[in-house]
């Protein structure tokens, strides 16, 4: 990304990490997230989550005004908040927000008013991992067309019908099993299977998959840019891939996968509004 073209997007930090090595921000990232209100941090539910409860706001700093890790305003953290209907399982309602002690100096981003279309173009940002497996300091930026749910369900369907068919195959040679026969049982299982998107989820990404989120990117801005700028449709949250060593990650079946922000303006707004925590 070019310095200072996405001034909304912040960089969670590790508070520990930074405590026993303040020089490195770098090494302290573990999610993105964008500022909505110059209190207030929009980002996924799994960022937030220990073991199914919320992270203490402590361990979190935000890191607003950075391009590179080595930049930028750290802010203490007040409230963490998680979507009340989040699921650790299927990772429906991916979505929370940090209350920041002060407000930040930087531009915000605006929040879709209006439902998402199933094609258009978007972008997502973020300093997560990259192609060769290595984490950039700088942040990077990817342009990837939005897609019909559908597109995710098939494509992610067909990862599983794949992996089921791995699975099966040592097994059906020592029942002397036709590979024809596993193959029609892994697909009609794949074809069976309750969609793994839900109503709450937005997937883009490109065909060849040579652009995606990736580990990293979570919790970071999906975003249409229209006349008056960008206006954030989305929240990185998850994706799937073979499980033979592949990453989750561009993938050529598999698009990456965002929280639908066109389904959740009341619950922002509503979160927003509650009265900040009396301090301790
Ligand atoms: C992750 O693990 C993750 N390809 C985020 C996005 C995608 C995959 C994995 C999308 O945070």
């Amino acid at each position: 990304a070019e310095k200072g073209a996405y001034p909304f997007q912040v960089a969670l930090l590790t508070t520990a990490r930074l405590d026993e090595n303040p020089a490195s921000q770098a090494n302290a990232q573990f999610c993105g997230g964008s500022l909505i209100a110059p209190h207030w941090v929009l980002t996924a539910a799994h960022c937030l989550n220990d073991k199914g409860k919320p992270i203490s706001p402590e361990t979190v700093t935000v890191l607003t005004g950075a391009t590179d890790l080595s930049e930028g305003t750290r802010h203490k953290v007040v409230e963490v908040i998680v979507n009340e209907g989040y699921s650790e399982q299927t990772l429906d309602n991916d979505l929370g927000l940090l209350r920041l002690a002060e407000p930040a100096d930087a531009p915000t981003i605006k929040l879709t008013s209006e439902a998402t279309p199933d094609t258009g173009k978007t972008t997502v940002t973020g300093w997560g991992k990259m192609q060769d497996g290595t984490f950039p300091t700088t942040l990077m930026v990817a342009d990837l067309d939005l897609q019909p749910n559908s597109a995710c369900n098939t494509g992610i369907k067909a990862i599983y019908a794949h992996d089921l068919k791995a699975a099966l195959g040592d097994l059906s040679h020592r029942m002397r099993y036709s590979e024809k026969g596993i193959d029609a049982a892994a697909n009609a299982i794949a074809a069976d299977m309750t969609d793994p998107l839900t109503g709450n989820m937005i997937c883009a990404g490109t065909t060849s998959g040579v652009r995606d989120a990736c580990n990293g990117d979570s919790g970071g801005p999906l975003f249409m840019t229209g006349a008056d700028g960008p206006v954030q449709v989305g929240v990185v949250s998850w994706g799937e891939g073979p499980a033979d060593g592949s990453a989750a990650c561009g993938h050529k079946d598999a698009y990456g996968i965002y929280t639908r922000l066109a389904n959740y303006g009341g619950w922002i707004e509503a979160k927003m509004k509650t009265p900040a925590p009396a301090p301790e």
